[in-house]
């Protein structure tokens, strides 16, 4: 933890608050419950966030309309702490990146692996369940409001996937029993952001499961997914979540590889593994990172399946380094 937490943010009259780009439960998550704690503990510093587009599924959380666009912030702003949060290096900040670089004093809270301490104050612990969670450690028990507590239980659901992931610990589900007990509404909170999915999704889903390839006796699983398919159903990016979850989750599957196609042979890969393939090592030959069981690339081809290939390549050589055959 961060001993001299509190301090930093009363010692500041400004603070700017950013999670990565593309936010997703754990950063929305993050970022507003780190915003109420400021507005309601410290109502004398002036606190901003600052985030891409938020999914609408999250515009429940307390404060989520005092969300603001970094783009607009004026050249030579300089705020006297900036919290980067969920976010493993400067430049996962986007817009909000010269904010946190001009800002005079810097801290992160983060759980990827592959975070270097790139502030001047951090609480990194890798392969915690979710930011959310060191941020509940970070504020402590006493101090978390319900709508604190509906945005750090946001965030752990959506990185635990709803507390199924191996990341998920005891001192997790501590912290979600105690945040359940404020009152907020869980299981509401789990179907909204989590289990719902519109006609789009579940079309995409269908499409990428009826087009999916297996490898290596079914121990890999792969799908593309192209502009133009997106195209056939309107769908655009954030409808393409899940897909790679319920790839890894056939019976057999060791590791899921799921590829999309942003534009322009621009394409993003997602990867998941059940067992204990490390995709860190995977997702680094192509410039990306994340976490061992769950890593993320991008990639620009006009070969998809190419890049699968060479993936498959990548973990039949960690199977037989691990004995898997
Ligand atoms: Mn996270």
């Amino acid at each position: 933890m961060i001993d001299n937490f509190n301090e930093l943010i009363s010692n500041a009259k400004t603070v700017g608050i950013s999670g990565h780009v593309r936010p997703d439960g754990d950063c929305v998550g993050s970022c507003l419950a780190m915003y109420n704690y400021i507005a309601t503990y410290f109502p004398q510093v002036e606190v901003h966030v600052y985030l891409e587009p938020i999914p609408n599924i999250f515009k429940f959380l307390t404060n989520s309309d005092k969300i603001e666009d970094a783009t607009t912030v004026v050249d030579g702003t300089v705020f006297d702490l900036y919290i980067a949060l969920d976010c493993s290096e400067g430049s996962r900040l986007g817009e909000a990146e010269r904010l946190f670089e001009a800002a005079k004093t810097t801290l992160c809270i983060d759980h990827h692996f592959s975070n270097s301490g790139f502030a001047d104050y951090s609480y990194i612990i890798p392969d915690d369940s979710s930011t959310c969670e060191l941020i509940y450690n970070q504020f402590g028990k006493e101090r978390i409001t319900k709508e604190i507590a509906e945005c750090l239980y946001l965030g752990i659901i959506h990185d635990t996937g709803v507390f199924q992931y191996s990341c998920t610990t005891e001192a997790t589900m501590a912290a979600a029993g105690y945040l359940m007990a404020k009152g907020i509404d869980y299981p509401k909170i789990c179907t909204d952001t989590y289990f719902a999915k519109t006609m789009i999704q579940n079309r995409m889903l269908g499409k990428a499961l009826l087009n999916c390839k297996t490898f290596l006796d079914g121990k890999i699983i792969a799908a593309v997914i192209t502009a133009e398919d997106m195209a056939e159903f309107g769908a655009q990016s954030k409808h393409l979540e899940g897909i790679v979850q319920q790839l890894r989750d056939t019976t057999g599957v060791e590791v899921a590889v799921f590829l999309y196609e942003l534009e322009d042979g621009d394409f993003k890969g997602s990867t998941r593994a059940t067992g204990d393939v490390d995709l860190t090592v995977i997702t680094g030959e192509f410039g990306g990172g994340g976490h061992k069981k769950a890593a993320g690339f991008s990639v620009n081809t006009n070969d998809p399946w190419s890049i699968i290939n060479r993936i498959i390549e990548m973990v039949s050589a960690q199977f037989k380094e691990l004995g898997i055959d």
